[in-house]
C-alpha cells in the first residue's frame, strides 16, 4: 500500500501526528551548546529524516481511543517524540558498521556514512538520553509520568529492544527455528511497538483491561510489521525500500521468508492482521483508525 492509497482519515492522521512529532524533536534539538553543533546536527539527520512516523501515531491513536475525537493530542506530543527519538537511535547505531553495516536508509546516506562513524554513535546515545528528557518535560501526573518511564526503559532496554538485537547478531549464519525467531522479533522489533501503543493508552487514560485489549492489538501489528519488513525485504526494490533490498538474506540471516517461504509467510501475516482485529473487537469506543493503522502495517509498501 502506498500512501497514495491510504483510507483519507488514516492519511489526514497520520500528516498531522507527524507534524506534531516533528515539531516537538525540531523543539527538543535546536538548542546545542557550544562546540556541539555538529553532534545535533547528526541527531536532527537521524530523528528528522523521512520516516513513516509510526510509532508516534500509535500514540497519538491509541490515547485518542480512551478519550474521543475532540481529546487535545499535544498532551502526547513529547512522548510521541521520546518513541520517535528512541527508534531512530536503534537504526543508526543498528546501521553502524559493527552491526549491519549498511549504507542506505530512508533513501538517504545512513547517519555514519553522513557524518563519521563516532559521531552516529554519539548521536544515537544522546537520542536515547533526549528520549527520557522528554517525557520527565511534560507536566503529567507523577503516577503515570513514572509509568511511562517504565514502559519505555524495559521496552528499549535489556529485556527489551536491545536484548532482541543482541539475539539477532548471534543469529547469523545460524539455522533457527520459528520458535526462535518469533521472541527474538517480539523484542527487536515488537517492543517498542507495543510499549508506543501501550504509552498513548497510558495518556489516554486507559484502565487495566483497556491496556490489555491495547497490549494484545499491539503485540499482533508489532510482529506482522517484522513478518511484512521480511517480505519486503525480498520482494521490494531497494528505491521504494529506501535502504538495501535483499540485505537479510544477504547477510545470511534467518527471517519468516526463509523459514517459512513468501507464502508461508504472508500466511502469518494474514493470521497477526486477523488477531489484531480481534482485540479491537473487545474495545469499546471508536476503533477505527486503530484497525486502519492495522491494514497499514500489513500492506505496507516500504
Ligand atoms: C541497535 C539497540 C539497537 C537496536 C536496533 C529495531 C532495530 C533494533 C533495528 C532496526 C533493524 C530493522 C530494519 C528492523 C526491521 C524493522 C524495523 C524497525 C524497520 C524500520 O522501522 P520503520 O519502517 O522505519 O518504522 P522508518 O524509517 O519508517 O521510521
Amino acid at each position: 500500500m502506498s500512501s497514495a492509497n491510504l483510507p483519507e482519515e488514516l492519511k489526514a492522521f497520520l500528516q498531522a501526528s507527524s507534524t506534531r512529532v516533528e515539531s516537538r524533536i525540531q523543539q527538543a534539538l535546536n538548542t546545542p551548546i557550544d562546540g556541539s553543533e555538529k553532534l545535533f546536527e547528526a541527531m536532527r539527520y537521524a530523528a528528522l529524516g523521512p520516516g513513516k512516523r509510526l510509532r508516534p501515531a500509535l500514540v497519538y491513536a491509541c490515547a485518542q481511543v480512551f478519550r474521543g475525537v475532540d481529546f487535545d493530542l499535544a498532551y502526547c506530543d513529547s512522548t510521541a517524540a521520546a518513541l520517535e527519538c528512541i527508534h531512530a537511535y536503534s537504526l543508526v547505531h543498528d546501521d553502524l558498521p559493527a552491526m549491519d553495516d549498511d549504507d542506505l536508509r530512508r533513501g538517504r546516506p545512513t547517519c555514519h556514512i553522513a557524518y563519521d562513524e563516532a559521531t552516529a554513535i554519539l548521536a544515537g546515545d544522546a537520542l536515547q538520553t533526549q528520549a527520557f528528557e522528554l517525557l520527565l518535560a511534560e507536566p503529567l501526573a507523577p503516577q503515570l509520568q513514572l509509568h511511562l518511564m517504565r514502559e519505555l526503559a524495559t521496552a528499549a532496554g535489556a529485556r527489551g529492544m536491545v536484548a532482541g538485537q543482541a539475539i539477532d547478531l548471534n543469529s547469523v549464519d545460524q539455522t533457527l527455528t520459528l520458535d526462535q525467531l518469533e521472541p527474538m522479533h517480539r523484542l527487536k522489533t515488537g517492543a517498542l511497538i507495543c510499549a508506543s501503543a501501550r504509552m498513548g493508552a497510558l495518556l489516554g487514560g486507559a484502565g487495566e483491561r483497556g491496556l490489555e485489549i491495547i497490549t494484545r492489538y499491539a503485540q499482533a501489528i508489532g510482529l506482522a510489521f517484522q513478518v511484512q519488513d521480511d517480505i519486503l525485504d525480498i520482494t521490494a526494490e531497494t528505491a521504494v525500500l529506501g535502504k538495501t533490498q535483499g540485505a537479510d538474506a544477504l547477510r545470511n540471516k534467518p527471517t519468516y521468508v526463509s523459514l517459512l517461504g513468501v507464502d508461508g509467510a504472508r500466511d502469518k501475516l494474514a493470521k497477526l492482521h486477523a488477531q489484531a482485529a480481534q482485540a479491537l473487537q473487545s474495545l469499546d469506543g471508536d476503533t477505527l483508525l486503530l484497525q486502519q493503522l492495522a491494514d497499514y502495517i500489513v500492506q505496507r509498501g516500504h
